[in-house]
């Protein structure tokens, strides 16, 4: 049974859009996929009414494709982000459209977000990948299973930290994740519970508990930047080296430390949820088909061979087509920053027929527009042929959003697949994955998404693994090992 036994029927409706009122049972603790589960009952675009309050989510595909039009619509930073706002300010991610520091911010790191810039992360990022493959290798001789998701997020936390603002969390230095991971998760899961709040209602114990994780982030976040400035940051090419340093290209100004504070909480909260939890997401579906794996793995020991300690080159990553496809095809299924909003700028009719003020806001909910009929009959199915470049082409561009539209579009793109890329190939090279407990998904929401309590064992792979793999284009190989 879905997490809303109720199963709420329509309230009415909006300009022909059904109004679904779910104040009864409320959002849970998994709102997106409540919604997931609305649509699959009401179809693609719906009002859900929570408390009197309405908000449009939308996964039509051409619906989103009119959202993506920049001329009548703009990001929305809506209640969720207000919520983010409290502990990110006007960072990129949280700030309004017209607030000057997002033009200005955006300006100056955008050049460190340039595909080129991943050459100079590309050796810490494998830096950190070799933190993760030490700690695997300990598990794997001790027969000891690895906790996926809390191990992409310690390595993608370390990564951001150490490419971002040359700042080393050690996290796998630590039985717990680093305290700062539990006070954002914290931070974040109250973004999200306080969406839900019953008005009228005491919540000044859970607002104090907000208050103290947040100004630990703060805290942790000051002493980042202390160890910088002071010293000269002139030739440093990290975030924390352009944001100390860079003036903006029209005005000469730099940012304020106000605003840099609020941005490296933005880049470490972007940086490493999202990123952490597409590659768990990844990794539960290569572990589940193995005929993919054994795609993947080829593609590796094409690159790599019997290399047991591979030197993976910054070009190799970009020769990492199939691996790239099958983090797509996770993204897919579960784009892990699942939904966006946008907002009209006028008065207009979206998709020509739906009326809305301007100002107005409507939530695109990506993993349900990764569903629709445009991604053909089986939508379920994880299939990573679906990013072949031909199949992309055969697509309408807006048919996949796992990275936002337009100008607020996700500037930490190509650090993302760079990394997550680089990890996949150097780990499905490295061993076999076993899913020693019949793992069965369920997707946590803390904002972000994640494959909840995933664990994997792990064998090294032998040359004669490497021998055995399938030929490109071969038949899938069945499942048996
Ligand atoms: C952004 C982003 C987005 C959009 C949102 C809205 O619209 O609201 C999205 C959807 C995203 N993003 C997604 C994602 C996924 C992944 C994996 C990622 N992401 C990753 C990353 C990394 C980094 C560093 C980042 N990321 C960052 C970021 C930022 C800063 C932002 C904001 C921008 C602006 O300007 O607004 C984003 N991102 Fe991301």
């Amino acid at each position: 049974m879905p997490p809303t036994a109720l199963h709420p029927e329509p309230a009415g409706t909006l300009a022909g859009v059904p109004v679904i009122d779910i104040t009864a049972t409320g959002p849970g603790r998994t709102p997106l996929q409540q919604v997931m589960g609305l649509m699959r009952e009401h179809g693609p675009v719906l009002v859900r009414r929570l408390h009197g309050r309405d908000a449009m989510f939308v996964a039509d595909a051409d619906l989103v494709a009119d959202l993506a039009d920049e001329e009548r619509f703009a990001k929305h930073v809506g209640p969720a982000l207000e919520n983010v706002r409290e502990f990110a300010a006007d960072g990129l991610f949280t700030a309004y459209n017209d607030e000057p520091n997002w033009a200005k911010a955006h300006d100056i790191l955008m050049p460190a977000f340039a595909l080129g810039s991943m050459r100079t992360y590309h050796p810490v990022m494998l830096k950190v990948a070799r933190r993760l493959i030490d700690s695997w290798d300990r598990a794997a001789r001790a027969g000891r299973p690895v906790d996926v998701p809390d191990d992409m997020t310690r390595m993608t936390l370390d990564t951001i930290g150490l490419a971002g603002f040359d700042y080393d969390f050690g996290s796998f230095e630590r039985d717990e994740p680093h305290p700062f991971v539990e006070s954002m998760v914290r931070c974040l899961e109250w973004s999200m519970t306080r969406l839900a709040r019953t008005p009228g209602a005491d919540h000044s114990a859970a607002d104090a508990a907000f208050r103290k994780d947040a100004d630990y982030l703060a805290r942790v976040v000051d002493d980042v930047i202390a160890a910088r400035t002071g010293t000269d940051q002139s030739d440093a090419q990290d975030l924390l080296g352009l944001m100390l340093s860079a003036a903006h290209p029209a005005d000469g100004t730099t940012l304020d430390p106000a605003n840099i504070r609020n941005q490296v909480i933005t880049f470490l909260i972007a940086g490493h949820e999202t990123t952490s939890g597409a590659m768990s997401f990844a990794l539960y579906y290569l572990a589940r088909h193995p005929a993919v794996l054994r795609l993947v793995q080829r593609e590796a020991d094409a690159l790599w061979g019997d290399t047991p300690d591979p030197e993976p080159s910054y070009d190799d990553i970009g020769r990492l087509t199939y691996t790239r496809q099958v983090l797509n095809e996770a993204l897919r299924l579960w784009p892990t920053a699942a939904a966006f909003s946008r907002h009209a700028r006028e008065d207009t009719l979206l998709g020509g027929r739906i009326p809305l003020r301007a100002g107005q806001a409507v939530t695109v909910l990506a993993p349900m527009l990764h569903r629709q009929p445009v991604w053909g009959d089986n939508p379920e199915l994880f299939d990573p042929e679906r990013f072949t470049p031909e199949a992309e082409a055969a697509r309408p561009v807006h048919a996949f959003k796992p990275f936002g539209t337009g100008e607020r579009a996700c500037i930490g793109r190509q650090f993302a697949l760079h990394e997550a890329t680089m990890l996949l190939a150097l780990l499905v090279h490295r061993y076999r994955l076993h899913d020693h407990a019949g793992y069965r998904l369920t997707v946590k929401e803390t904002l972000t998404l994640k494959p909840d309590g995933f664990t994997l064992t792990l064998t090294p792979r032998t040359p004669a693994d490497r021998v055995h793999a399938p030929l490109p284009g071969a038949a899938p190989a069945p499942a048996a090992g």
